[in-house]
Parts: C-alpha cells; structure tokens; sequence
C-alpha cells in the first residue's frame, strides 16, 4: 500500500525508504534519458535516510523549487548534499496502482493529516463536497492560519507535485516591483531562461488547441475576454504537452484528462522528481530523507550548526528525534514553513541575532477565485483537461491577472471559472506565540477586499458583454468569491531585508534563504519560475563567493 513501504525504516544503514526515494528518482530519470537515469542507480544504492549524530557538508530543509535547484548546483560543484521533507517520497503505487490519487475520488493519500478534505473549491450547486478520510501524511496541505487557509505540497518535489504547472515569466516592466534590488538585465537574460530550460517549460500547440475537446473551456474564456476587449494569452506549463495529445487521441493512459492535478499528476506532468531532482539524484551527491521534519537550527562548535529532525511515520507521529550537524543549512521549506522556522528559532533565542524583518513581508499573491455562470449555448465541455493554458492579462489597467482554469468535474458545468492574481497591497507579518508555542500569521479576512475589486475589473465587464452573471454556488451558499485561501504563499524572509541581497542570513554565516520567502508578498503571475530563476542566481552567487 502506499506509504506502508515507509514505515519502520531504521535511522541507521541503507533503509527501505532511502532506497525507494531514489529508485522512484530513477524512473523520472529513465524518462528523461538513459545516462542520468544510469548515475541514478549510483545514488539509489548509496543514499540512506540521514543517521542521528551525522555530519553533512550541505542540509537542505525542504525538496521544492528553491531545495531542488540548491541541490543540483551545489552537487555539481562537489558539495555532498542531504535534503530534509517532511511529506512523503511519491514513488510508491497504491492498490490501485496509482501513486496519486484523483481530484474526483480523494483518499487518504489527498490531505495532509486531516480526517476530512478541505477542497479549495468545496461546494458545487450549493451543496459541500467535502468527505471524510482517513488521517494520513497526505500530499496536499490546507494549513489554517486565523484569516487565510494557506494550500502547499507536502512531499519530495514540494508544491510541484500539486500545482498545475502554470510557468509564467512577469512582464519586464513589472519586474522591479516584484525584486527591486535585483539586476533585471541578468534575471531576464540568464536566469529565467535557466529555469525555463531546467523546469522543461513548453506551450500549448496553438492549432492543437484551438481543435481538442479538452480546451473548449479555455476558448470560450477566451472569447469572452476578447469580447470584452482583454488581451488574452497563451500560459506556458511544464506539462508534457504531447503526452497530452496523445491522452487525447486515446493512446497514452489519461491524467491531465483524468481530473488528476490538487493530488498529484500520475503521467505527464514534470514535477521537481523528473526534473531538477532527477538531475540532483544523478550526481550521485544528494540524498533525500522524507517523512522527515526540521525543527530546530542552532549555532554548534567549528562553524557548524546542529539541526534536529524529527522522523514521522505515515500517520503524524514522531517515532525518533536525530541532531545532526552540518557545514551550512539551506532554508527551502517554502514561505510558510521557512518563516516558522526562522520566527520561532529567533524569539526562543536558539537564532536571537536574526534580524527583525524575519517573519515580515508576507503575501498572498493576491489570489481570489470565481466562476461566471454561462449561458446554454455556450457549453464549457465535459472532458476538461485540469491543465491551465491560458490567462487574460489586465494588470497594467485593473491590477489582475487571471487564470483561466479547469473545473474537470466530469460533467458540463456551464461554468467558466479563474483563479485571479491581483495586485493586493497588504503584507501580513508571523510572530512567535510563546502561550500556544505556534508561530500565526497576521491576515485578515477582509485583505482581499482589493483583490476582489482588482478581479470585478474583468469579470463585472465580461458579464455584462455577455449578459451573464456570477456562480455563487462553488465556495458555499450564495458564495461568489473564493477568498478565503492562497496556492500562492510569499515573503517571510524577504530577499535584501531578511536577508542579503543574494539570501545569506548574514548574522549566521553558512545560513540560506533560497525559497519563496525571498520574494515580498507578490510576483505579478503565478510564482514557481521566479522562486526557481532567483534560486538560480543565487546560489550561483554563494558557490562562488562562499564555497
Ligand atoms: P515548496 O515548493 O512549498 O517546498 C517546500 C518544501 O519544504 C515542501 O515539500 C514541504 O513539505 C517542505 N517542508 C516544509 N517545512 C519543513 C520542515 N520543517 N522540515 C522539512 N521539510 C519541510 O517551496 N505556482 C505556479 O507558478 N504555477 C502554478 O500553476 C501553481 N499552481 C499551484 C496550485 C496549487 C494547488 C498550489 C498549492 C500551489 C500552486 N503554485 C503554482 C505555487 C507553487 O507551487 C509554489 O509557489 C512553490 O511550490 C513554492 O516553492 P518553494 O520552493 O518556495
């Protein structure tokens, strides 16, 4: 069963699930090529979970876009590097054959210790969707802060394993509000193209689009956009966009067109594993321990500093505590689990010289959801591929960008639906509750006022273009906006205030930030190449200088 085979490893010696992650690496690999699947094997053989009282040169807390490209380029400079994840490794079939399970049918693999799912999208024609589950170190984390559920990946590839793909370059013009102390002409010619290149981002065919079945949701999100006189454009994705064709024609077993994307994606999505990781793993320098949880990061003799981890088994609990040490610790748990880390080890004093931006800067990228209620002749499509490619871009005159997104229920919905990007000003700040011993997060419900404003920009015009109206049946009774969450956590350790310029934590030589903590609160588009490409220049930067 899945997740069985991870239970019981030892801490010590080559375990069953250190071999698992690197083996479920090596089938990524295979499909990228022959040779890094070959240097795979190596690392599969020689890559135990990490062993109390080890020493490690790198740590890496956290497998997502940030960990993933520190890894790579640190192991391709010789550095040996363990990587520290707290879900679970993704490379074991469950009884019914599938690492991943559906959006239609969650199962316990679907949530992250929960006893019942928490669908970002939870009502449909009124009615709540939400089911019971058993508790279980799911892939998908809807972790509740006081006014904002915050979605994240939990398990080696991070939030790659869960996203939809969407690999969007802001505007240029843009940019500067998103990182204004870092040097565009360099983001622009070598580092975004990096990512690009190492995400293997890839576009829609045009003519295949305008022809399938699959995206007669996006056209008509697109004809409604153009209608009202919205620039509409072609989103690239790291999905396997032939792999897609062929789902299509009926050759190749389905996934994008099997609702498959909140849960994980079976086939032919490029997550992290196939990708970034696949590489890593193939220098034979990176080792991966999941089901394993960083608590605590503190100063120890000889420069180094000790990390405690907490190993946990498939239904939540601790079954050991490791202290280790390590030359230097790379910070890539994400925005949310970066600055808990960080808030907690300054205010309990284990990092007291922390500087006080730490926890500051946070956003939400402004996300709000909605859905427009088609008319009867208008038919968004039964067969919906779950794999976003296309967007309506007007930021420069209403603050929004939005997504035109899938509801791949299965059944003809009559309804167009978009996750909105916005450009909402509020920033949220995590502190230390020393009463509770939990790190909260500031937000307020009403923050995405803004972004709801920002979002009518388009939609109110579109509905009255077409003469439509708003769905108030997908996020609860009469409910127009789904406003109560984020995919797309930011800021925490902002790049240049928290941090340096290029993310060292500079009180604590040898500390890195390198995920989307860096980034204040906002990327303009969805964010997963601008946390890869600022990895890329960074770490760059500190192989160079430090190492
Ligand atoms: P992330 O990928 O979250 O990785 C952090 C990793 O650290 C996770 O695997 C955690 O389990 C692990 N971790 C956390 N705390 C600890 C600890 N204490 N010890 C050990 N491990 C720990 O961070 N973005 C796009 O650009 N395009 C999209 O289409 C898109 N769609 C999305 C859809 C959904 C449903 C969601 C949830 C997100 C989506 N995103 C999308 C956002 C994107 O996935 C996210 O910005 C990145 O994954 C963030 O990358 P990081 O490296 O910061």
């Amino acid at each position: 069963m899945a997740g069985t085979a991870h239970e019981g490893a030892g801490s010590k010696g080559v375990s069953r699930r250190g071999f698992i992650t690197a083996t479920g690496s090596i089938l990524g690999a295979a499909a990228l090529g022959g040779q890094a699947g070959a240097a795979r094997a190596h690392a599969a053989s020689a890559a135990p979970v990490i062993a109390d009282g080890a020493h490690v040169p790198a740590l890496v807390i956290g497998t997502g876009y940030g960990g993933a490209v520190a890894a790579l380029r640190l192991a391709q400079a010789g550095v040996d590097v363990h990587m520290i994840e707290m879900g679970m490794a993704w490379d074991t079939p469950g009884p019914d054959g599938k690492i991943f399970c559906n959006t239609r049918e969650p199962d316990r693999r679907s949530y992250w210790l929960r006893t019942r799912t928490k669908a970002p999208l939870n009502y449909f024609l009124g009615f709540p969707i939400d089911r019971d589950i058993p508790r279980y170190t799911g892939i998908l984390d809807a972790e509740e802060f006081g006014g904002i559920t915050v979605y994240q990946g939990r398990g080696v590839g991070g939030g790659s394993l869960v996203n939809g793909g969407m690999a969007v370059v802001p505007r240029r013009e843009n940019f500067a509000a998103v990182l204004p102390s870092v040097n565009a002409d360099e983001m622009y010619g070598v580092y975004y193209p990096r990512a690009n290149a190492g995400l293997g981002v890839g576009t829609v065919d045009p003519a295949w689009f305008d022809s399938t079945e699959c995206y007669q949701y996006s056209r008509v999100g697109r004809k409604h956009a153009q209608r009202s006189g919205f620039p509409f454009v072609f989103v690239p994705d790291v999905y396997d966009w032939d792999y897609m064709k062929r789902e299509a024609a009926g050759t190749a077993t389905r996934s994008a067109l099997a609702g498959e994307i909140l849960y994980g994606n079976n086939h032919g999505k490029k997550s992290l594993q196939k990708t970034y990781l696949a590489r890593a793993a193939a220098t034979g320098r990176v080792a991966i321990s999941p089901l394993h949880r960083v608590t605590s990061v503190a100063p120890a003799s000889g420069g180094r500093y000790r990390v405690v981890i907490e190993q946990l088994d498939t239904g939540g609990a601790v079954t050991a505590t490791k202290a280790v040490t390590a030359g230097r610790v790379f910070f890539a748990a994400g925005s949310v689990g970066t600055s808990k880390l960080l808030v907690k080890l300054r205010a309990t004093g284990v990092l007291p010289a922390l500087n006080g931006e730490i926890g500051k800067g946070w956003g939400d990228n402004g996300n709000v959801m909605c859905g427009r209620a088609n008319h009867l002749w208008d038919p968004t499509g039964a067969l919906q591929s779950s794999i976003p490619c296309s967007g309506i871009d007007n930021w420069a005159a209403g603050g929004a960008f939005a997504e035109v997104a899938p509801l791949p229920t299965g059944i003809e919905t009559f309804a167009s639906f978009y996750l909105s990007i916005t450009r909402n000003p509020n920033r949220a700040q995590f502190s230390w509750n020393a009463a509770t011993g939990r790190v909260e997060l500031n937000w307020q419900a009403s923050w995405k006022q803004p972004s709801i404003d920002m979002a009518r920009t388009i939609f109110d015009k579109i509905n009255s273009k077409e003469g439509t109206i708003y769905r108030t049946d997908l996020f609860g009774v009469y409910k127009i906006w789904g406003d109560h969450l984020t995919y797309h956590p930011l800021g925490g350790a902002v790049l240049n205030r928290a941090t340096d310029n290029y993310g060292r934590l500079t009180a604590y030589p040898g500390l890195y930030v390198v995920d989307g903590s860096l980034i204040p609160g906002n990327t303009t588009v969805n964010p997963f190449v601008t946390i890869t490409a600022l990895a890329e220049r960074n770490i760059e930067k500190i192989i160079d200088v430090d190492l």
